[in-house]
């Protein structure tokens, strides 16, 4: 965990943000900005600054955003109209937090 990161502190429960989803690896919240009727995050526990920082051993924290995005979009009931997934990385991608993440984005036109 890196202390002066959001992300993480959020991830540990230290903000009381309401967690629609959470395992051992992974949390979801809701974006405070939303750009989207659904917006939700899907945040690793684990400080991993970027896409650019993924490692070999981090493929499976990948694939299990994209499942755990996945149902969500269910849940949330975008899966069938559509949804984006976007994961900025760094300043000129529109990163801002820098903590890895995914943006879910639905629920356009439903
Ligand atoms: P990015 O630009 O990809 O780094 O997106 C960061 C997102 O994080 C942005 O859409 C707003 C969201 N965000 C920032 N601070 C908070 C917070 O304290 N709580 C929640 N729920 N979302 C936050």
């Amino acid at each position: 965990m890196s202390h002066d990161c959001l992300f993480c502190k959020i991830a540990s429960g230290e903000m009381n943000t309401e967690f629609l989803f959470e395992n051992d690896n992974l949390v979801v919240f809701r974006d405070i900005n939303p750009e989207a009727p659904v917006h939700l995050l899907i945040v690793p526990k684990r400080h991993v600054r970027s896409v650019n920082d993924i490692t070999d051993a981090e493929q499976m924290l990948i694939g299990e955003m994209v499942m755990v995005a996945k149902e969500m979009a269910k849940r949330e009931g975008v899966n069938d109209s559509g949804y984006r997934l976007q994961t900025n990385v760094e300043k000129g991608g529109g990163q801002v937090i820098f903590h890895l993440h995914m943006h879910l984005l639905g629920g356009w036109g439903r």
